[in-house]
C-alpha cells in the first residue's frame, strides 16, 4: 500500500494552474462533492474552486443512479462559469483530461465511450457527471463532477458492477491519487482554455471514442435505438444510423450494447 492521503495544502502546493485549483475544499467522507460543489456555486465561489472527497456516502450518476465511491476512489467536483455555447465541451473536456491523467500518472491508455465513460481494457475507470444550472442564456454556473476507481480490489464491492475496473486492478498496484488529481487539475485547465481557439478539443473527444463505428443499441429516455454509431456532433449528440439509413441525432443516452 502506497501513502496516499490527500490535503489541501499539497493538492494546491506548486501546482501552477492560473485558476483551477487555487481553491481547494477537502473532506475525508461527505455525501457527495456535487452537492457541496453547488451549494459553493450558488455563493458565488471562484472559477475553479475544487471540491474533493476521498470516500463518498451519497455520490451519483446521470439520472439519479448511485456512483459507489468507497476510500480508494477519486471523488472531486470543479466548478466553472462558462459560457453558454461552452457547456456542450465540458465532457470533452472532462473526459480527455481524465484519459490523459491516467495515461501519464500508469501508463494505461484509456478509451472513451460515448457519452461519459472511460474505459480501461473496456472496463470502466471513470465515470463523468456535468450539472449546470442555466437561464436563458446565462449560465448562473457548471459542475464538473469526476469519479476514478483508483485503489480499488473491486472483488471486495461486488456492488460495483462487473462492467468496472480500477487502476490498481489493472496495474497490480496501487496508484498515487495525489499524482492523479494533480494532473487532472492541470490538465482540465489546459483543455477548457484550449476551447475559445477552436475544434481541437471535440476533434480529440470524437476520435477516441470506441462508439463509433460500431454497431449499438441506445437507451434514450423512454425510446430505444439501434443502429451504426456514424459520428458526433461537435455539441457532443452522437449521429446514429439505422438500418433504414436515415440519419437521427441523440443529445443523451446510454449504450447498452455495443458489438
Ligand atoms: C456516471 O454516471 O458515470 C457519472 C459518475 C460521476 C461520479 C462523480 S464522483 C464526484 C462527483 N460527485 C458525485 O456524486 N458524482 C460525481 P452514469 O453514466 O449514470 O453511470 C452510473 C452507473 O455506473 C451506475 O448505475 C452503475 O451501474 C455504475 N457504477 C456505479 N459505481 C461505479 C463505479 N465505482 N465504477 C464503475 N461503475 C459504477
Amino acid at each position: 500500500m502506497v501513502a496516499d492521503s490527500l490535503s489541501t495544502a499539497s493538492i494546491i502546493g506548486n501546482l501552477g494552474t492560473r485558476f483551477i485549483g487555487k481553491r481547494v475544499i477537502y473532506y475525508p467522507n461527505l455525501p457527495s462533492t456535487m452537492e457541496i460543489a453547488r451549494q459553493e456555486a450558488r455563493q458565488g465561489a471562484v472559477a475553479g474552486t475544487v471540491v474533493v472527497a476521498d470516500e463518498q456516502t451519497a455520490g451519483r450518476g446521470r439520472l439519479k443512479r448511485v456512483w459507489l465511491s468507497p476510500e480508494g476512489s477519486l471523488a472531486l467536483s470543479v466548478i466553472l462559469y462558462p459560457s453558454v455555447a461552452y457547456l456542450p465541451s465540458l465532457i470533452m473536456v472532462a473526459s480527455l483530461a481524465v484519459a490523459h491523467s491516467i495515461g501519464a500518472v500508469t501508463g494505461l491508455k484509456s478509451q472513451l465511450k460515448w457519452p461519459n465513460d472511460v474505459l480501461v481494457n473496456g472496463r470502466k475507470v471513470a465515470g463523468i457527471l456535468i450539472e449546470n444550472s442555466v437561464r436563458g442564456n446565462m449560465v448562473d454556473y457548471a459542475i464538473i463532477g469526476i469519479g476514478v476507481n483508483v485503489n480499488l480490489r473491486l472483488a471486495d464491492f461486488p456492488e460495483i458492477p462487473p462492467t468496472a475496473t480500477s487502476l490498481s486492478d489493472e496495474l497490480g498496484r496501487d496508484v498515487l491519487r495525489l499524482d492523479l488529481i494533480r494532473h487532472l487539475l492541470v490538465e482540465i485547465e489546459r483543455l477548457y482554455l484550449a476551447l475559445p481557439s477552436g475544434g481541437s478539443v471535440y476533434q480529440e473527444w470524437r476520435d477516441n471514442l470506441v462508439t463509433l463505428g460500431r454497431e449499438v443499441h441506445i437507451k434514450s429516455g423512454e425510446n430505444d435505438y439501434e443502429g451504426t454509431a456514424e459520428s458526433v456532433a461537435s455539441d457532443g449528440s452522437l449521429l446514429l444510423r439505422p438500418p433504414d439509413g436515415s440519419l437521427t441525432k441523440i443529445v443523451a443516452g446510454e449504450v447498452t450494447r455495443c458489438d
